[in-house]
């Protein structure tokens, strides 16, 4: 894990990472704000400290790829096509949100013609849906790869390792990125498995499995495009492992109090988008006004979807029923 240097990718893709990265946390910050001052509907997550593993995980896909993204993956959501005004709208229940007001946060937030698989709430039930999907590109003869994310948490579960192992049998070409926070909601890691690295569950289940910097989003753009170039081209699964930190409470509900701030502290140094923005600015691929140009970009078009957001009808109850039974 980052002991030997990566070659640096084309300028266009450095910026490309670093600016799905910075439109991730803006909207991300934004969610959690709108939360704060009573605007918004149930509860939400935030994804602070996973843009690297979202954003580069998720472009390393092509078109014809399908993904299944969880509650902290916004970048991926993003990176593949649904609009922050869609995703606002969303969060906020209303009608022109993805679920149509049906999820009130990124839960069933999917959109097949963009390749985003649903995201269920059971864990991690989206999981074994990507592998479903997986397997049937290879029944098709089609060269496509699904990628899937689960949580540290979510790989205790016997659901997780069922999904693998068929995915292993089958060879089926599934990437499965594992976000490796050191939390599942208050547990830590060392109280829900006796093992350091999730890679080895890999290897229990003949998965073969790297383990890369969360907070490095060159290593995981690296390390996925890799995966899917193997699994595209019949090599079977793999799983990455990225170990990073879950910088905020479980949802918007929990202060966190029972992560020691010392951990948060040594996190907060190593902080995706402040790493790679330092990287960029040293490397002379983008200079202080480029910065401000991207951020004043995501600012904008964040506003922009919140406008569009608050200004949209709530869903009509007469509909409650539609989409909740197949006809
Ligand atoms: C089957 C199931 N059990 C419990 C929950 C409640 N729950 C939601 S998220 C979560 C923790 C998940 O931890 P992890 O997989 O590490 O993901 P993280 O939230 O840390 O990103 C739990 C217990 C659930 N959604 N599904
Ligand atoms: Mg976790």
């Amino acid at each position: 894990m980052g002991d030997i240097p990566l070659p640096a990718p084309p300028p266009e893709t450095q910026l490309d990472l670093y600016r799905w990265m910075v439109l991730t946390r803006t909207l991300d910050d934004r969610i959690m704000a709108l939360w704060k001052q009573g605007r918004g509907v149930g509860g939400t997550f935030s994804g602070k400290g996973h843009e690297a593993i979202a954003v580069g995980a998720g472009l390393a896909l092509g078109a014809d790829d399908v993904v299944a993204p969880m509650h902290r993956d916004l970048g991926c959501y993003l990176v593949r096509g649904l609009t922050p005004e869609r995703i606002v709208a969303n969060q906020l229940g209303r009608i022109t949100g993805v679920t149509a007001g049906r999820d009130a946060n990124l839960h069933g937030m999917g959109d097949l013609e963009l390749g985003i698989i649903g995201f269920v709430s059971h864990l991690p039930q989206s999981m074994s849906t990507a592998v479903g999907a997986a397997m049937s590109f290879t029944y098709r003869g089609e060269p496509r790869v699904a990628m899937a994310f689960a949580g540290d948490g979510s790989s205790s579960t016997g659901l997780f390792h069922e999904a693998l192992n068929l995915a292993a049998v089958q060879r089926a070409p599934l990437v499965l990125v594992v976000e490796n926070n050191q939390y599942a909601y208050s547990t830590p890691l060392s109280q829900q498995m006796a093992i350091d690295d999730i890679a080895d569950r890999g290897a229990a289940h003949g998965v073969p499995a790297t383990i890369v910097d969360g907070n490095n989003v060159e290593e995981v753009h690296s390390a996925a495009l890799s995966a899917v170039a193997k699994a595209r081209a019949g090599g079977g699964p793999t799983m990455i492992e990225c170990k990073t930190m879950r910088m905020l409470g479980h949802a918007i509900h929990d202060g966190a109090e029972y992560v020691p701030a010392e951990l948060l502290e040594h996190w907060r140094r190593r902080d995706p988008i402040d790493r790679y923005r330092k990287r960029l600015l040293k490397r002379g691929v983008i200079d202080d006004e480029g910065v401000s140009t991207i951020d004043k970009e995501c600012a904008d078009a964040v506003e922009a979807a919140v406008e569009f957001a608050e200004s949209s009808e709530w869903p009509d109850p007469a509909s409650v029923e539609r989409g909740v039974y197949a006809p």
